[in-house]
């Protein structure tokens, strides 16, 4: 057991409570499963066995023993409106440090390529970063991150584990907080299986701030874990076409660790059928003019490609795109070719579905032999009656007839008409 128990019991008092908006779901935190081992870096740690959850810690996976191999864990923190965020190592810091070639540990504190816990001043990996930090010593630097959110991740290779670290952090009233508009042009669209990405109205409700000069606004898409993410953008107009450095628009999938799979800076853009069930739409704009001119709507959608995609309970595009069977005929395109929505209207009509189901054969012979037993069953009940008419007052009258078989074709109407004439005859 390590002589050096974690900070279980701190009291921050005066603490303002995480507060939670609509726009960053992020932000809503929860105690958490403590078996997952990225646990410890939401707070929680094990004591004497028994899972203990400060939220404003955070420390390497199975703190306060060796951290494990192979983890990326990731947590976003947020401060109320006002007040920016402080973070203190205790105790160690044991992180595994990059050797260069010859085995001598290498001075660029920055560069920590195995393992390393990634600090930045926002709620996303493309935000500002703090530091990255490994090897043997507590960081000393002044940590803050004035945003009022903070990303914090720890990421482990496979090889060389060490102890690792524990922090607490704390909330302190920001007396100029730089960035006061971090995070406040954020949309998560979690639920659908499709929909649209307005961005023109996203940057047009940022124009009523003037004093704001460069602005982020994030979209976060999230489709069902088995599916995958295709975007296609409809409209593409950008304030400032071909400057890359006045507007952008940056494509993530998966989560923002990495680099964008697609910068978009110039005059036109396409659709992409990304591989990850979530996507990240990061619109960079340097001022109002350029906000002013720009117009981009995008429409997401869920599919899958398989070669059959019956197989996976899907609805087949016909050229290797799966959907779900909810997106058929919902009023959006959600097959490249439009498949989905092509013969909606005309199935609107029983008939025409009819038509297009694969056993109509089978229903017209069905339907042809009702038709023709029904016909059998009319015509011997007619002879039943005819023959019990034969017995009647009329057996004079009826004799004189065609046989049954030829009055079946003549109307009721107008032999019960000449039954009239001939009764009043
Ligand atoms: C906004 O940025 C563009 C491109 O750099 C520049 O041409 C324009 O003058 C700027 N407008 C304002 C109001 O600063
Ligand atoms: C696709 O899968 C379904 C269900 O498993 C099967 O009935 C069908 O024959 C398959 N089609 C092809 C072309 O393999
Ligand atoms: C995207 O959504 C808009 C609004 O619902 C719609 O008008 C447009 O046709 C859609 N585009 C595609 C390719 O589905
Ligand atoms: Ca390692
Ligand atoms: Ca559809």
């Amino acid at each position: 057991m390590s002589p050096l128990l974690p900070p279980l019991i701190i009291s921050l008092l005066m603490m303002p409570s995480l507060a939670s908006t609509p726009s960053f779901s992020d932000s809503v935190e929860s105690p958490p499963d403590a078996s997952d081992p990225c646990s410890s870096i939401h707070g929680v740690l094990l004591h004497r066995g028994e899972p203990v959850y400060d939220p404003h810690t955070f420390s390497s996976p199975n703190y306060p023993l060796q951290y494990l191999s192979k983890q990326d864990c990731l947590r976003v923190i947020r401060a109320t409106k006002g007040y920016e965020i402080h973070v203190m190592f205790r105790n160690y810091f044991q992180i595994e440090r990059t050797y260069d070639r010859r085995g001598a540990l290498k001075e660029d504190y920055m560069d920590c390529p195995n393992d390393y816990l990634e600090l930045r001043d926002g709620p996303y990996g493309f935000s500002p970063l703090i530091g990255r930090y490994c090897g043997n010593s507590l960081p000393r630097d002044d940590i803050r991150a004035r945003s009022g959110y903070m990303w914090i991740r720890f990421h482990s290779d496979d090889a060389l584990e060490y102890g690792g670290f524990t922090a607490t952090f704390e909330f302190r009233l920001a007396y100029d907080q730089v960035y006061p508009n971090v995070g406040a042009c954020h949309y998560d669209h979690l639920d659908g299986l499709d929909g649209d990405i307005d961005m023109t109205s996203a940057v047009r409700s940022q124009l009523s701030d003037r004093s704001l000069r460069e602005s982020e606004c994030v979209w976060r898409v999230e489709v069902p874990k088995h599916l995958k993410v295709w975007l296609s953008i409809d409209k593409f107009i950008l304030g400032e076409p071909n400057q890359c450095h006045a507007n952008f628009l940056e494509i993530y999938t998966g989560n923002t660790f990495d680099k964008p799979v697609k910068k978009l800076c110039g005059a036109s853009a396409a659709s992409i059928f990304t591989s990850h069930h979530t996507l990240y739409l990061r619109l960079f704009t340097l001022n109002s003019t350029v906000r002013q001119n720009t117009f981009i709507s995008a429409n997401y959608s869920a599919y899958s490609r398989h070669k059959n995609c019956s197989m996976f309970s899907l609805y087949s595009c016909g050229d290797e795109n799966c959907i779900p069977h909810q997106l058929v005929c919902n009023g959006r395109i959600n097959c490249p070719y439009q498949r989905d929505e092509n013969y909606c209207e005309k199935e609107k009509r029983w008939y025409m579905k009819m038509l297009h189901l694969s056993y109509f054969p089978l229903i017209l012979i069905i339907v042809v032999v009702f038709i023709i037993i029904s016909i059998l069953v009319l015509w011997t009940t007619r002879i039943c009656r005819c023959t019990n008419k034969e017995s009647s007052t009329y057996l004079s009258e009826l004799s004189s007839r065609p046989p049954p078989g030829i009055v079946m074709n003549a109307p009721l109407s107008a032999l019960s008409t000449r039954n009239n004439a001939n009764s009043s005859q």
